[in-house]
């Protein structure tokens, strides 16, 4: 029997649970010892000219080896930002600033310390002169025609465009009984992962740094920073350890791993760097950050005819990954409802603020926050139910690839099914019957139902539209065996996923099958782990691997067993071949691995990226007297196609679920005026805790797609697409009745309360 499709117990929990987890901050290789630290001068002021920068009282602190600064790094290039072509080249970042500071807490200097905690204090005697500048920070200031433009040479603070808002048509609502417009806000957070950045580098005799990332990709992550540090990638080797979540902020690498690497060349010694929950959460990037303006317009029975989205991207004071967002939030704009006529279009711009990245969705919770309250808005104005509204517009069940306006080929859907049985398994009209109610009764505490239906893509790349991920499968001769993938987990479980598709093949049990990953010397090539591409493209690629190794074993067996191959069938439970019809004349897998190894590489192409989609429905209290919103319940439908692990799929919804719900319920990082950040710290960024959610209600659902042979969508980043409108639209529903129709995220009780009394 086939183990795949069970709930195989995660093999790295036990180690990850006692003391077995190793980060980079515990690596302790040898080549590390004598290691010195680094800490970084990061700027107080979020726009300022740098007039003077003094170390001599911090390089004469105890312990303290050196002190670098910008100048100190002549020969090290400006890092261009990424995507020319699409995105400005003109605002480019230096490892540390030179001239220009743009953000609070970029790095300006570095002090390196014996020992870790001598850095902190040297720090605060370097000496750094600021002539603050006026900063720029709200998006609308930014495209002002007034606005100071944060990199001169680029002419404007738009770094990127997507569309031509000129070409905007003027009769796109034409005919529409009904239009509403708004404009709402996909609040910036922070990822927040438990650990934080860090890196160790050492260099070899041979001219090579080994360099030590906690990252989703330690081959992207060698690109990056070769083109960094101006060298050949081959000089590099990267290494990652066990990483403590990542949620898209650790693809690459940012200018700090870089300047671990320069001092430990520098110094000729190997460097350590590990920052503190402050500097994580103002150096590390953030995520979302748009503001948009969504029109809708159809008729009075429901019908969505017409639909724009209109975004401004906040890229932070760099332009990174962040900038490029807006690129999948228009791809994914009209969802899975079939609308006529829909039009997107996008400005990237800087501001003196944390540069912007991926996170958990990247682009794609952004386009369904968007639509999600648009669906919302349209049914409140024809005096629809939510449901309804819904059930009229989505685009029927299709098995043959369904392309949009945007240029997207969703793969394979059934949304329809996926709304009702979201809708079942709540209990929808119940909910509806207790709203009701207590709206009659005029209670102080409401009911809220909020629905969200989605489609998203995951396993993008390629040219052609389609990823591709190699493994490497060995079988050893005591009957254990090795893995080799070109993904990098983080939380996923890809030990554990990976050892099932091998033994499912193999017939060798999952616990004598070793996952490796994140050395590049051992794995030059990978597209690690973002995109939720993982299991579709590197799970593909173990089970094809596997497959293939077993066509090398039987053409051994059939030597060994002097058996035509043909004539040989391989048996799992017992992991050997045997002559068909005659069982005893038999030979172990294993035993073909000697002499010579038994090992297979392989790379899965897949024919393009595939569309997960599912309903959640959220039900929510508020009391309107104080605004306080409380999570009641959180009953999802997440179809990845067919699942592998149902333990670690529904992990995976659960931490995507509380994610996207804790933007919409209390997430949010906000900057002052003079962009001061003011949520540095866990007591002032309210990071959701397990107290603040219900327990999560799956109902399963697998559509599979023909594009692997697993059939397996991905699963990684559902929850944070669904929940968040889910739960913001609860809320709002919750108060509807007293004439709310739309409270920015995140509801805090102050918003709710606001929009409370403006409905009077
Ligand atoms: N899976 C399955 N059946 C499916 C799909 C997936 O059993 N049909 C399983 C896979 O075997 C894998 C896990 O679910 O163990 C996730 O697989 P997949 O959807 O392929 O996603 P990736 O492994 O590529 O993970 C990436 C995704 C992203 S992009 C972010 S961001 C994210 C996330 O995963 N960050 C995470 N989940 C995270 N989980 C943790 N704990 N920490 C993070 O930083």
């Amino acid at each position: 029997m086939s183990i795949l499709g069970t709930r195989v117990l995660r093999t790295e929990d036990p180690a990850f649970l006692t003391t077995g987890g190793v980060y980079t901050a515990d690596v302790a290789d040898e080549r590390l010892a004598g290691a010195c630290h680094i800490f970084f001068v990061r700027s107080p002021v979020a726009h300022a000219r740098i007039s003077a920068i003094d170390v001599s009282a911090a390089r004469a602190a105890p312990g303290v080896v050196a002190a670098f600064t910008g100048a100190d790094m002549a020969e090290v290039p400006v890092v261009a930002p990424p995507m020319p072509g699409m995105i400005s080249q003109e605002m480019g970042q230096y490892l540390l600033a030179r001239d220009v500071v743009r953000f609070v807490g970029e790095p300006v200097a570095v002090v390196v310390t014996e020992d870790p905690y001598q850095g902190e204090d040297a720090a605060e005697l370097v000496d750094v002169g600021y002539e603050p500048l006026p900063p720029v920070l709200g998006l609308a200031e930014a495209v002002s025609d007034d606005a100071t433009v944060l990199f001169p040479a680029a002419g404007s603070n738009v770094a990127a465009t997507f569309g031509d808002p000129g070409e905007l048509k003027a009769g796109l609502f034409d005919g529409c009984e009904v239009i509403v417009s708004r404009t709402i806000v996909n609040q910036r957070v922070a990822p927040a992962p438990m650990e934080t950045r860090a890196a160790a580098a050492v260099w070899g005799e041979d001219g090579r740094c080994t360099a030590w990332v906690p990252n989703q990709g330690a081959q992207g992550t060698r690109e990056s920073l070769a083109g960094m540090l101006a060298m050949d990638a081959a000089q590099l080797r990267i290494i990652t350890p066990d990483v403590g979540g990542a949620f898209g902020a650790k693809f690459g690498a940012d200018p700090e791993h870089a300047v671990v690497c320069w001092v430990a060349r520098q110094l000729g010694r190997p460097a350590r760097w590990a920052e503190t929950r402050s500097e994580n959460m103002l150096g590390m990037t953030h995520g979302r950050a748009q503001r948009q303006t969504v029109t809708i317009g159809g008729s009075r029975d429901g019908r969505v005819a017409a639909y724009r989205l209109e975004i401004l991207q906040d890229a932070g004071a760099y332009p990174r990954f962040g900038a490029f967002l807006p690129s999948l939030t228009i791809l994914m704009a009209p969802g899975p409802y079939a609308i006529d006529r829909a039009e997107a279009v996008a400005r990237t711009v800087v501001t003196n603020t944390t540069p912007v990245g991926a996170y958990r969705g990247a682009g794609r919770p952004e386009a369904t926050a968007a639509v999600e309250r648009a669906m919302d808005l349209f049914a409140a104005e024809t005096g629809l139910d939510p449901a309804e509204v819904r059930r009229k517009n989505l685009l029927p069940k299709f098995t043959e690839p369904h392309r949009t306006a945007f240029g997207a080929s969703y793969d394979s859907g059934d949304y329809g099914a996926g709304l009702e049985r979201a809708l079942a398994a709540a209990g929808y009209q119940g909910l509806r019957d207790e709203q009701a109610k207590r709206r009659a009764n005029g209670d102080v505490v409401q009911l809220g139902i909020g629905l969200s239906c989605y489609v998203e893509i995951t396993g993008p790349g390629g040219e052609a539209g389609g990823g591709s991920e190699n493994a490497t499968v060995e079988v050893h001769p005591d009957g254990s065996a090795t893995i080799l993938t070109g993904t990098s987990p983080h939380g996923q479980g890809h030990a554990t996923a990976w050892a099932m598709l091998a033994s499912d093949e193999l017939g060798i049990p999952v616990d004598k099958i070793t996952l490796k990953w994140g050395d590049t010397d051992l794995i030059p090539k990978g597209g690690g782990t973002g995109g939720s591409r993982s299991l579709q493209q590197g799970g593909a690629a173990v089970q094809q691997a596997a497959r293939e190794l077993l066509d090398l074993a039987r053409d051994r067996a059939a030597a060994e067993l002097e058996a035509n191959p043909a004539d040989l069938v391989f048996n799992t439970e017992r992991s050997a071949f045997e002559v068909a019809g005659d069982p005893a004349a038999a030979v172990q897998l294993a035993s073909l691995a000697e002499p010579e190894r038994l090992l297979v590489y392989s790379v899965f192409r897949s024919p393009g990226p595939t569309f997960p989609f599912g309903t959640h429905v959220a039900v929510a209290e508020v009391d309107t007297q104080t605004g306080k919103a409380v999570l009641r319940r959180m009953v999802t439908v997440d179809d990845a196609g067919t699942v592998l692990n149902p333990l670690l799929a529904e992990g995976q919804r659960h931490g995507g679920i509380a994610q996207g719900a804790a933007q919409a319920l209390q997430e949010e990082v906000v900057f002052d005026a003079e962009g001061n950040p003011l949520t540095s710290t866990f007591a002032d960024y309210s990071i959701l805790s397990a107290t603040e959610v219900p327990s999560f209600e799956l109902a399963d659902m697998a559509t599979p797609t023909s594009y692997n042979p697993l059939g397996a969508k991905g699963i990684g980043e559902a929850g944070t697409i669904g929940a968040t409108p889910a739960v913001q639209n609860a809320i709002v529903d919750a108060v509807a009745h007293l004439g709310v129709r739309h409270i920015d995220m995140p509801a805090s009780p102050q918003r709710v309360w606001e929009a409370v009394r403006a409905a009077g």
